[in-house]
């Protein structure tokens, strides 16, 4: 009986796939470069957190200068396990801490400086926050990781072996006591200024060599082999190349050149000719800032922009990094603990019901029995679907068990062996007619997770055209989701004659605004075209979309006095005022002030500067002095703008004048020209 069964479904094998396909098969050879065990399993990990908390947060500052007092560390509520229990409900994995920012700066006592948590007020200097963290991932079940920032802006020997030193010892404190880690992170910043104790000057060095990362990786990798190292000179994964949390469609896990020494153009996509394995991590913050800071409350990121980041991340095949930036009190406050629990949840109800557990799938080639095209629905991630040698295009044919609307595509690569499509296309058969989808992007490069979001369509069958690959195809995983809608909110901008633009994010959805402060609905004044505010004031704008009877988050942007009441000598620095961070003002070569008049005197509490918003910017202004009438009202750097150049809001006691001078004391990379995306100044 078994063998007339045995013969029989030979025979069926014969007729269908033609007799290779039934055998079994060898896996194919490895196309290299391949990832580690450990760098698969970090892969695995897709999301996880970041905490910034330390001596800024008291100060206000992003990047402290490594003079204010120990002793303005105090929070008051401090409670690691608030941290964890938001990080864990929003199924981030794990928890980077920074343990020293560039301020130098240290949370736990450590013997190589003075500068730390021992001297500041909170329990009364025996506090250990690195501990109180590692200890509560431990009772929470999450991973832990370091931070330790290379650049020391308090130490006196700074730039000296000494220091090199001192940076080593500190890691061998974290290696040695707070283990396991998952992650260490090595932070590229080198701003050069800083207190070092007390000379207040400028100290360079060579990134590549003055910190000894290899001897650093070593020692790391004796005590936590299963660590990933971000940043220095020899990572195990690499950074994105922005500090917005996406990666590019086209996302290859190699890389060529290194990382440390600053070549970050190919970082959003990776190298296809990469002769290393080095996935992408974006890094983000769910606020503008790293640190806490409370002009920062209404700057939550909104729940559509994280959720669309979640797919431009694990969805581009990199893992997502979310930081909370701790408030003063030591804790995450709520709004931010609520967003990124209902960010977690969204994404899990788009992802819910995988539309092709029991659909059939059949492939136009298979290596054999034990790389069947049903491997990729089997939910054992060890099983591939593979084509034969020289065999590098093919498809999957989903039939569905029944037809149903659809508007996602995860797939996933076996990376064990290497990272091979190029490129895909994903087509619907509906009323047995082939078409394709709409995909909201490129369709190239799949890696360990691709997630492609097309617009939604009925379907009775899902095609996958596989088009090219570094070697024969190996697919681990195909599913196939439909999400709900999620409108996007509007964006604001007013114009050089104080036009108020509102766009809407997703195509057919009505706009409606207020002004007076009430937050807007259907009810509300409808946006069809622009109308002028030229004065101080607040809009208000929602989108609606009456399909699904479903409104976004509510956009509140605020604007000051009117964009008429700057008076320039140049023509062309009309675009400061054009509320478009894309077209750029730049100074005639070698100058470094601007002088804005206003129409009438102002009381003036500040301004902001916005820097050139185009990728790969130069002429962004790092260091500045701002003067009203003649007197220099403030003056100070816009820390983190090179890798974060998002709009810089500086304060100072309220000073009446009419005319105002911005000047650049430093620019980014201390390039020549100087340019300015966008000015306001702040009246109230
Ligand atoms: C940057 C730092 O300079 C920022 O302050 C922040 O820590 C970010 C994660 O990395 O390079």
């Amino acid at each position: 009986m078994k063998s007339i069964h045995y013969l029989l479904l030979s025979g069926a094998c014969l007729a269908a796939f033609g007799l290779t396909s039934c055998q079994e098969a060898e896996a194919p050879a490895p196309v290299l470069p391949v990832p580690t065990p450990e760098q698969v399993e970090w892969h695995k990990l897709e999301t996880y957190a970041f905490v910034h908390f330390g001596l800024n947060t008291f100060n206000d500052l992003e990047w402290g200068y490594g003079d204010t007092p120990a002793s303005t560390f105090n929070p008051t509520d401090l409670d690691c396990e608030q941290w964890v229990r938001t990080i864990k409900a929003a199924g981030l994995k794990g928890v980077i801490l920074t343990a020293k920012h560039h301020d130098g700066f240290c949370l736990w006592p450590t013997a190589t400086t003075e500068y730390s948590v021992k001297n500041s007020p909170w329990k009364d200097g025996k506090g250990d926050m690195v501990r109180d963290l590692s200890d509560a991932c431990h009772k929470y079940g999450l991973k832990f990781g370091i931070y330790l920032s290379p650049w020391d802006r308090n130490s006196e020997n700074y730039g000296e072996p000494g220091y090199v030193e001192k940076f080593h010892a500190q890691m061998e404190e974290l290696i040695s006591n707070y283990g396991p880690l998952f992650e260490y992170w090595f932070d590229g910043a080198n701003g050069g200024d800083g207190y070092y104790g007390g000379a207040r000057e400028t100290r360079s060095i060579d990134a590549k060599t003055y910190y000894k990362y290899e001897e650093a990786r070593e020692k790391i990798k004796a005590k936590h082999p299963q660590a990933m190292i971000f940043g220095g000179t020899v990572p195990d994964i690499r950074w994105i190349g922005n500090e917005e949390g996406w990666a590019g469609a086209t996302q290859w896990s190699l890389f060529d050149t290194e990382p440390a020494v600053g070549n970050y153009r190919n970082s959003v996509y990776g190298d296809e000719n990469g002769k290393k394995w080095l996935g992408g991590e974006c890094d983000v913050s769910i606020r503008p800032g790293w640190f806490y800071h409370k002009r920062e409350d209404h700057l939550l990121k909104s729940l559509p922009h994280l959720v669309d980041l979640y797919y431009r991340s694990v969805g581009h095949n990199a893992n997502f990094l979310l930081n909370f930036p701790v408030a003063l009190n030591g804790k995450i406050a709520p709004s931010d603990s609520i967003r990124a629990v209902e960010w977690h949840q969204t994404i899990q109800n788009d992802l819910k019901t995988n539309l092709l557990a029991g659909a059939y799938v059949e492939a136009d080639n298979t290596r054999g029995r034990n790389f069947s095209a049903s491997k990729v629905t089997d939910g054992d991630w060890d099983t591939y679907w593979a084509t034969k040698d020289g065999v590098t295009k093919g498809s999957l044919t989903f039939t569905l068990p029944s037809a149903t609307d659809v508007n996602r595509l995860m797939i996933q690569e076996y990376i064990p062996l290497g990272q091979r499509v190029r490129s895909f296309t994903i087509e619907y058969q509906q009323d047995g007619q082939w078409k394709p989808v709409q995909p909201v992007d490129s369709t190239t490069t799949v890696g360990y997770k691709r997630i492609v979001r097309f617009q939604t369509v009925h379907a009775e069958k899902l095609r996958v055209n596989f088009l090219d690959a570094r070697g024969p195809l190996c697919i681990n995983n195909v599913e196939a989701f439909l999400a709900p809608a999620l409108l996007t909110e509007p964006q604001i901008a007013r114009n050089e004659k104080d036009e108020v633009l509102i766009q809407a994010g997703d195509q057919g959805s009505e706009i409606y605004y207020t002004l007076d402060g009430s937050e807007p609905t259907k009810a509300s004044t409808r946006y069809e075209q622009p109308f002028v505010l030229n004065q101080k004031g607040t809009v208000k704008a929602v989108a609606y979309d009456a399909t699904f009877d479903k409104y976004s988050p509510v956009t509140t942007q605020r604007f000051d006095i009117s964009n008429t009441s700057y008076q320039v000598a140049d023509e062309k620095a009309k675009v400061l005022f054009d509320g478009n961070g894309y077209t750029v003002y730049y100074l005639p070569k070698g100058e470094r002030e601007l002088t804005i008049r206003l129409n009438e005197p102002q009381t003036i509490s500040g301004f902001l500067y916005t820097p050139d918003q185009n990728r790969w910017a130069s002429g962004i202004i790092s260091s500045y002095r701002f003067y009203v009438d003649g007197k220099q009202v403030a003056s100070g750097e816009f820390s983190n703008i090179k890798a974060n150049p998002i709009e810089q809001e500086i304060r100072f006691a309220p000073v009446k004048g009419k005319e105002l001078k911005l000047v650049s004391v430093r620019n980014v990379d201390d390039v020549k020209q100087t340019g300015i995306a966008e000015f306001s100044v702040i009246t109230e």
